[in-house]
């Protein structure tokens, strides 16, 4: 591989996307794992290298993808995402010219668009840092608190309001597991495709506290087999937050459209990129 060999060569956009199949393939080789595919893990670690990011002191975000040392990978909110570090290992031992910001956040955009959401505007740049560069615990969302707290997790990255609702809907993918967060299940009935449904459902469907030893969390009353965290449920609550989150619900293509400029925003946070306009990776389906 010519990016592997020479020293001075710069890797292109071609040589990012064979990272970004690659990353591809993977997420779909995922036989009994979840739902099928790795795809809403590798998401998750995406947004938690990202979502460290404080604006005021300019640190944190991907950059240097301190979640690679002690004490940031063993932080609470981090429970379970060494499942998909371990799998973009594998990737970097292919692709070892790739930084780990640049890959871990690429596998967030190959995650949202191999599972159908939308193109997300993505450009390299980002370098290895070090243990000393690890951001300090609890700068990430806690679940169980309410609109406060989210309003000034995502403020402090620099979000709105509308922005932080947006993001939110990521949870349309995946699930909660017992054994990493302590909450249990997913929020939406198609966990690995990208929909508007987490919206949908949280204004359509009577949501009421499940009733067991677990963390409080809501179920749907129809099903039972629904979730929502405390910090999900207040986009119904919270007036600001309730307006995005109607407007998402009842129009998936505004969505589509703030959730990938948002999202293409958080992987960027903190990041000094050389001058260079964002790529729009291609799916595999658009390579065929
Ligand atoms: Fe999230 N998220 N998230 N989340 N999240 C969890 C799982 C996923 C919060 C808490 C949790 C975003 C915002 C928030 C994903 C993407 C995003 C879990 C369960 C908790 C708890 C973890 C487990 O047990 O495995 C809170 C609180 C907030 C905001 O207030 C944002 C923003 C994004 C992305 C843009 C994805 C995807 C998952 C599923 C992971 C999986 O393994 O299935």
């Amino acid at each position: 591989q010519a990016a592997k060999a020479a020293v001075n060569y710069t890797p292109t956009k071609a040589d990012y996307q064979k990272v970004y199949n690659r990353i591809a393939e993977i997420m779909d080789d995922a036989g009994e794992y979840d739902d099928g595919s790795y795809g809403p893990v590798l998401l998750r670690l995406a947004w938690h290298a990202s979502g460290t990011y404080d604006k005021a002191t300019n640190t944190g975000g991907s950059n240097y993808a301190t979640m690679r040392f002690d004490p940031e990978a063993l932080h609470a909110a981090n429970a379970g995402l060494a499942v998909a570090r371990g799998l973009m290992d594998q990737v970097k031992r292919e692709f070892p010219w790739i930084s780990y910001g640049d890959l871990w956040t690429l596998g967030g955009v190959a995650a949202v668009q191999e599972m159908g959401g939308p193109k997300i505007p993505w450009r390299p740049g980002r370098i290895d840092g070090y243990a000393r560069d690890a951001t300090p615990d609890g700068r990430l969302p806690d679940a169980a608190q309410g609109a406060g707290h989210v309003k000034e997790i995502f403020a402090r990255m620099g979000f709105t309001d509308q922005e932080a609702v947006a993001l939110c809907g990521a949870h349309a993918l995946g699930r909660c597991h017992r054994d990493r967060s302590g909450y249990d299940g997913p929020w939406t009935f198609s966990p690995t495709t990208f929909t508007n449904d987490y919206y949908t459902l949280l204004f359509d469907e009577s949501w009421v506290w499940k009733k067991w030893g677990g963390p409080k969390q809501l179920e749907d009353k129809k099903t039972r087999s629904l979730m929502m965290l405390p910090t999900d449920y207040v986009l119904t609550q919270d007036t600001h937050f309730k307006k995005h989150a109607k407007a998402y619900a009842a129009d998936s293509a505004l969505f589509f459209r703030d959730f990938s400029a948002a999202f293409a925003r958080l992987l960027e946070l903190g990041v000094p990129f050389a001058a260079a306009e964002p790529w729009e990776m291609r799916s595999l389906d658009e390579q065929k």
